[in-house]
């Protein structure tokens, strides 16, 4: 029982691996898209039907803000300027939140969003995911979305919405397209209501249960 979350310190020995098949490693699926695809809206369908785990990599990061943390104003900046906060630090509070959740199956929303978080999430971690949803939608309905939000995000401001654009476009697609060449990426079209939207999803984890 238990969740076997890999310690980031533990050394990459044979005697590790043999541990580590004894006991089943958890399973993660990485939900990708730009900024108001919807990822976390569609997390919250799948937790309901599928018994999964919701991490959504921002509001942990939203959360350690605002807990005061040493790494607090750090991370506060460079959410405000859509940059990418430095692996070690995400990938800490994903651990913790895995190791803390006793679930064994996790949708880990918004992570990774460059090649550094993609390697670091694979060395330290040492889970691959199952498969990778990514929601897919237009530019112009992204940001009609964000800036109807309302619920006081700090980013949701159009300079802002365009650096995070810019940031995904750049960093953020190449990950995914990592992932596509490994046949491991489900496209679907977001620009749909959320009920059509989770209709696809839906059948991707049916298929997967
Ligand atoms: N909405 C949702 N689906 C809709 C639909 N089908 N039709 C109409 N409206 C729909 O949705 C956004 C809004 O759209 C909501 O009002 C919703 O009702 C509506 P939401 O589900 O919240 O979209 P989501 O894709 O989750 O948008 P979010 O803004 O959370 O995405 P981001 O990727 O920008 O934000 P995240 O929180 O992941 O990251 C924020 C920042 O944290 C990053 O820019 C970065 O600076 C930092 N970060 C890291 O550094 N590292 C990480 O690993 C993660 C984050
Ligand atoms: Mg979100």
């Amino acid at each position: 029982m238990g969740t076997n979350v890999e310690a980031s310190n533990q050394p990459n020995s044979s005697e590790d691996a043999n541990v580590s098949t004894v006991e089943k490693k958890p399973a993660v699926v990485f939900v990708l898209g730009g900024p108001g695809s919807g990822k976390g809206t569609q997390c919250a369908n799948i937790v309901q039907q599928f018994g999964y785990t919701h991490l959504s990599a921002g509001d942990l990061l939203r959360a350690e803000i605002e807990s005061g943390s040493e790494n607090g104003t750090m991370i506060d900046n460079m959410i405000n300027e859509g940059q990418i906060v430095p692996s070690e630090v995400t990938i800490k509070l994903l651990q913790r939140a895995m190791e803390e959740s006793g679930n064994d199956k996790f949708l880990i929303d918004g992570f990774p969003r460059n090649e550094e978080n993609r390697a670091s999430f694979e060395n330290l971690i040492r889970i691959e995911p199952e498969f990778i949803l990514f929601f897919v939608c237009p530019e112009e309905e992204m940001e009609r979305r964000l800036l109807c939000r309302n619920q006081g995000r700090k980013d949701d401001n159009i300079e802002a919405i365009r650096k995070r654009f810019k940031v995904f476009l750049e960093s953020s697609l190449p990950v995914i397209s990592y992932y596509d060449a490994m046949g491991k990426v489900f496209k679907i079209n977001a620009a749909r209501p959320v009920e059509d939207v989770f209709e696809s999803v839906k059948s991707i984890f049916d298929k997967a249960d």
